[in-house]
């Protein structure tokens, strides 16, 4: 018995990687009965002899697209520019990330594009949050050597708009595998090619990397609209200061939140994106009851 971590699932068979080697292995069907399918990313038991995988175990986290386990940091890419910047989709990156137990990494690429003071104003935006931010330019491949440093020994997944450089940043992490990339103007022709297997890359430093970048939304169904905050790392040190228990910082009256983005110490748009998630979660509540 060994363990390993399945790096590719491909028509029942799965590929282990185990200490440096992949074995391509069948799963018993003792899984099928509990309803668990095995995925890529998962960390699992697997006997040499009978190329079996006999046991799954337990996972400590779960993305849907791409379909993997077991991810340690999420990377969420941003450019300043081409296209233009998201936020409220690197903001639900974000609780999304938290709320499962993923670090995360925020990726700021296309640095080439513009000027340094539009990139200072990305990260004031995320800089009381603490997250680690990398400034990248997969065109003059500058930021590469913090990125290697910061995912050494991890498993890590990419995700952000359409045209960021996900599959550009992946590349030049690992040259051997080229993906797609393309020009925002091609997009319509890329659902045309050949169907892909998500697979973990092993990069030299020991780092894993999910070769298919996604947008990554895990579950949030349990996430109840008092909680939100909590996910927001930016907001922890004002949370207890407000006059109510069980203040959610939207329209009470001496909350300690409003406050801090008043300062500018919280990022106003952060902020006003909060509000919004967390008028979708209460929304869900209302369709859910
Ligand atoms: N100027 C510039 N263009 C980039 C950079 N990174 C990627 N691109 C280009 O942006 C486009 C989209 O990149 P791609 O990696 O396919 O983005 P994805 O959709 O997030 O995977 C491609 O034309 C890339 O060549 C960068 O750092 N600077
Ligand atoms: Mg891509
Ligand atoms: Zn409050």
């Amino acid at each position: 018995m060994e363990k390993g971590i399945i790096t590719k699932g491909v028509g029942g068979f799965y590929d282990v990687l185990i200490n440096d080697k992949i074995l391509r292995c069948r799963a018993r069907g003792i899984f099928r009965k509990d309803n668990i399918v095995p995925m890529v990313g998962d960390n699992v038991v697997v006997s040499i002899a009978d190329r079996a995988i006999t046991e799954i175990l337990p996972r400590k986290n779960q993305l849907l697209r791409p379909a993997v386990s077991n991810i340690d940091i999420l990377g969420i890419v941003i450019a300043p520019t081409h296209p233009m910047p998201d936020y409220y989709l690197v903001d639900k990156l974000m609780v999304n990330a938290e709320y499962n137990g993923v670090e995360i990494l925020l990726l700021i690429n296309k640095t080439d594009l513009v000027g340094d003071s539009t990139i200072d104003g990305i990260i004031d935006i995320y800089k009381p949050t603490g997250y680690p931010i990398i400034t990248l330019s997969c065109k003059q491949r500058i930021g590469f050597e913090p990125l290697l440093e910061i995912i050494k020994g991890k498993v890590v997944s990419l995700a952000g708009q359409s045209g960021v450089g996900k599959s550009s940043i992946i590349n030049i992490l690992y040259p051997e595998k080229q993906l797609e990339t393309g020009d925002l103007s091609y997009k319509i022709n890329r659902g045309k090619h050949t169907t892909r297997h998500t697979k973990l890359l092993t990069l030299p430093s020991g780092a894993m990397i999910v070769d298919t970048p996604g947008f990554s939304t895990m579950n949030m169904d349990e996430l109840e609209p008092q909680d939100l905050a909590y996910l927001y790392p930016d907001f922890l040190d004002y949370n207890h200061g407000c006059r109510y228990n069980g203040c959610v910082h939207d329209q009470e009256p001496g909350c300690r939140v409003k406050e801090a983005v008043s300062d500018g110490m919280i990022s106003e748009g952060r902020y006003q994106r909060y509000v919004r998630i967390l008028n979708e979660l209460r929304e869900l509540r209302r369709n859910i009851w």
